[in-house]
């Protein structure tokens, strides 16, 4: 052994070869500061090793490594410029040593090779993969951009246009792609892959193989000429203005700095991508998508530990076909686990398998499938009229129309006919767990599993505890849905529960607005391009479906009277007497059509005005800032709300319900992310002036305790300990 640190080795193969192998103790290779920097000390031993031919690096897991340690991100990023810089300087001047090695280098890659991971093999000569490679630069993706040479080396190495694909979307490619575009040098099974990566390196050891032609373009400008260039940045410049806009700066950025650095050699191009990572580093964007990929593993940990402490069920059932049943029986059964589909008839019954049978389809049409295996997943769904095969599953989900005494006649009937251990759930939206649960016998083995539509996209599932729910129950639902490859969070029994209770005091905050005399095509673009929703409230009221809102907005009413309960007619209540559902039947505030691929297409229609002049006062126009408070308060406090009264556990389970059940804009990173970015005493100031609009503007008590002092909802970070203390080896 030649070096032995916390995360990596280095050992003797024969023939004066050296193996650096990452080897974390935990599930991944990650390349945290104390991992460069024990890179480093492994140079240091190989350089003074004498008779070194080649070096090979390998992984011991199943990846490769994943990355810089993104936990080290909230605190590394409060540290100031310079010593910023200087974390990104060190790190740069170890993958440089690796670069300059005067023998030749091999990675053998497995599984993931992301962010620093891709970064550290770009600086090696030689690439070898396997099938199951994931290589790529997923920066953007949290606000930042490669800041390990990789926006220097792999457009040196691939050329522009796919680096610039790869960097500014923040993506990964699979071992194919990578082959195709020249990111590794070739793909052989697992078992092959070391004495492969070995035969490589000894070809270049002999001379067979021109290692040190290979390294040079890496070292120098981009090879490209003027014409080449201009094309390929104002493309690339003009796809992500369209697609990142105007709230993720990191892609342009990182697009910007590539070109900045196209004309100049390693050295300076590093220093180019130096000085673009840390103004990035310091953005609310940056720290915003960083604490969603934090939250993220927060709440999947919380469901996995979860999962474990029960069986994972075999067997699931779905009552009620249609688009919701389809889709879920589809996904259950997609993810492994058989499924039984029950209706009362069959014309619904053939929609659920229809529905069911569409969206294998378009696996099958993407490659992801073959015919046999649609058929095998097909296979294990089965239709049915009746209770047959019930007495053996494990779960059951309710999907009948959103109706209590349906829902309450289904559920008691269901229960009679499963196991006594048994677990049964309703995909209600609104009604509380605890009312349905008053008809049922068993009711510790009832709870809510609220799916969004449409459930192969959507990735939340909530999972409502009611009064009397037991904990297997909810055990055995969230492994259920995490199975199903879906983010479950649980919450608390109320009418709405977390997502919807938070989302209808927005839609009443639009009401108002509407009455006021706003515009709602003006609040629809203020809410999208300002504040980054995906849809603005009327066009998202026209895809949950107006009757669908409409219905919801009474069950709301009745739950939350003294904020809820409106003492006026309102944009929904016209639109639903009127027909116009929504997106269903292509009638709602705005007006769809079917494109040429048969999704509907927004269009305006003017005859919602005169049907809204009945519930509006005449135009009178709102500043975007008043747009935009109008609407955010309300669902902020009640957000604010849910967490003081436990609906919810914690801000991150909040923030990504919000974000993965609403689409509550990433760069922002969620209502309490929001909340903290802005400060909570600046935010009550902002709500009282709107106090005299009701009590949707009414700032809960905890959230004005909070304001007094000016706290945050997430734990204060400190900054990172100086970077300079490291040895740089
Ligand atoms: N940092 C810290 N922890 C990480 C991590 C990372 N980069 N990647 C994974 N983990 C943890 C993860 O939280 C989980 O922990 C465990 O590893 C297994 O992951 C300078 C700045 C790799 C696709 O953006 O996308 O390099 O919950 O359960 O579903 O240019 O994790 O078990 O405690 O998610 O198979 C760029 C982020 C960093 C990759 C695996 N890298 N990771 O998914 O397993 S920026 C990324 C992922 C950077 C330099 C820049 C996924 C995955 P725990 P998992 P998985």
């Amino acid at each position: 052994m030649l070096y032995k640190g916390d995360t990596l080795y280095l050992d003797w193969l024969e023939d004066g070869i050296a193996e650096l192998v990452f080897d974390a103790p935990g599930p991944v290779n990650i390349l945290d500061t104390a991992t460069v920097a024990s890179l480093g000390h492994a140079l240091d031993a190989l350089e003074k090793q004498p008779g070194v031919k080649g070096l090979l690096l390998r992984s011991s897991k199943a990846a490769f490594i994943v990355g810089a340690d993104i936990t080290e991100f909230l605190s590394l990023f409060l540290v100031p410029e310079e010593q910023l810089s200087r974390w990104l300087h060190f790190a740069n001047g170890v993958f440089n040593r690796l670069e300059d090695l005067p023998v030749p280098t091999l990675a053998a890659v497995n599984g993931y090779a992301l962010g620093g991971g891709c970064e550290c093999v770009l600086a090696v000569d030689y690439r070898l993969a396997t099938p199951d490679l994931r290589i790529g630069l997923p920066e953007t993706k949290l606000g930042i951009m490669p800041g390990f040479g990789g926006s220097v080396r792999m457009p040196r190495l691939i050329g522009a246009d796919s680096a610039l694909e790869i960097i500014a979307a923040g993506k990964d490619v699979d071992a194919e792609q990578a082959l195709k575009i020249g990111l590794v040098d070739g793909v052989v099974r697992a078992e092959k892959l070391r004495d492969g990566a070995l035969a490589i390196l000894r070809q270049a050891i002999s001379g067979d193989l021109d290692w040190r032609a290979r390294r040079q373009p890496k070292l120098e400008p981009l090879r490209l000429s003027n014409i080449e260039a201009a094309m390929s940045f104002t493309i690339a410049k003009g796809m992500v203005a369209q697609t990142a806009g105007k709230h993720y700066p990191a892609p342009m950025a990182a697009v910007k700095t590539i070109e900045a650095a196209a004309r100049f050699g390693r050295e300076k191009a590093l220093q180019l991508e130096n000085q673009s990572f840390v103004p990035l580093a310091h953005t609310r964007e940056a720290r915003a998508l960083v604490g969603i990929f934090l939250n993220d593993r927060y709440v999947k940990g919380k469901a996995k530990t979860l999962a474990r402490s029960v069986e994972m069920p075999k067997q699931a059932a779905v009552l009620g076909a249609g688009i919701m049943g389809g889709g879920i029986a589809y996904q259950s059964a997609w993810k492994g686990v058989p499924v039984v589909m029950k209706d009362i008839n069959d014309k619904s019954l053939t929609l659920g398998m229809t529905e069911a049978a569409k969206l294998l389809n378009k696996q099958l049409e993407r490659g992801k499938i073959d015919g046999l295996k649609l058929a095998g997943v097909i296979s294990t769904i089965h239709p049915t009229l009746d209770y047959v095969g019930f007495e053996r599953v494990d779960v059951v989900v309710e999907a009948v129309v959103e109706n209590p005494q349906v829902k309450k006649m289904v559920l008691a009937e269901t229960e009679e006919k499963i196991r006594p251990d048994a677990v049964l759930a309703s995909n209600t939206s609104t009604i509380p767990i605890s009312e349905l649960a008053s008809v049922l016998k068993r009711p510790e083995n009832f709870c809510g599993m609220h799916f969004f539509n449409p459930v192969h996209r959507m990735p939340l599932v909530e999972v409502i505890r009611g009064e009397k729910t037991a904990d297997e129950t909810i055990a055995k639902v969230v492994a259920w849905a995490s199975q199903m490859g879906k983010t479950p969070i649980v919450v608390n029994d109320c009418p709405g529960f977390f997502v919807n209770r938070v989302l209808f005091p927005y839609f009443a905050g639009f009401s108002q607005l509407l009455r006021d005399g706003a515009d709602f095509r003006k609040i629809d673009k203020v809410m999208e391009k300002q504040f980054g929703w995906p849809m603005g409230p009327a066009w998202l009221l026209d895809v949950v479906g107006i009757d669908t809102a409409h219905h919801a907005q009474a069950v709301m009413a009745a739950g939350f009277p003294q904020r809820m309960r409106k003492d006026y007619r309102d944009a929904v209540d016209v639109l639903f007497e009127a027909g116009r559902f929504g997106q269903k039947n292509g009638l709602g505030f705005w007006r769809y059509k079917a494109d040429s691929k048969g999704k509907p297409k927004k269009e305006a229609d003017a005859a919602v005005d005169g049907l809204l002049a009945e519930v509006s006062q005449t135009g009178r126009d709102f500043s975007d800032d008043d747009i935009i408070a109008r609407m955010t308060i309300p669902m902020i406090n009640e957000v604010a709300r849910c967490l003081e009264e436990g609906i919810i556990a914690s801000p991150a389970e909040a923030d990504m319900a919000l974000v993965y059940g609403l689409g509550f804009p990433p760069f922002h990173g969620g209502a309490f992310r929001w909340l903290d970015t802005l400060g909570s005493a600046k935010y009550l100031d902002m709500a009282q002036q709107y106090q005299h609009l009701g009590p949707l503007y009414d700032v809960p008590e905890g959230l004005r305790n909070k304001a007094r002092h000016n706290e945050s909802y997430y734990p204060q970070v400190e900054p990172a300990r100086p970077v300079g203390d490291l040895k740089t080896a």
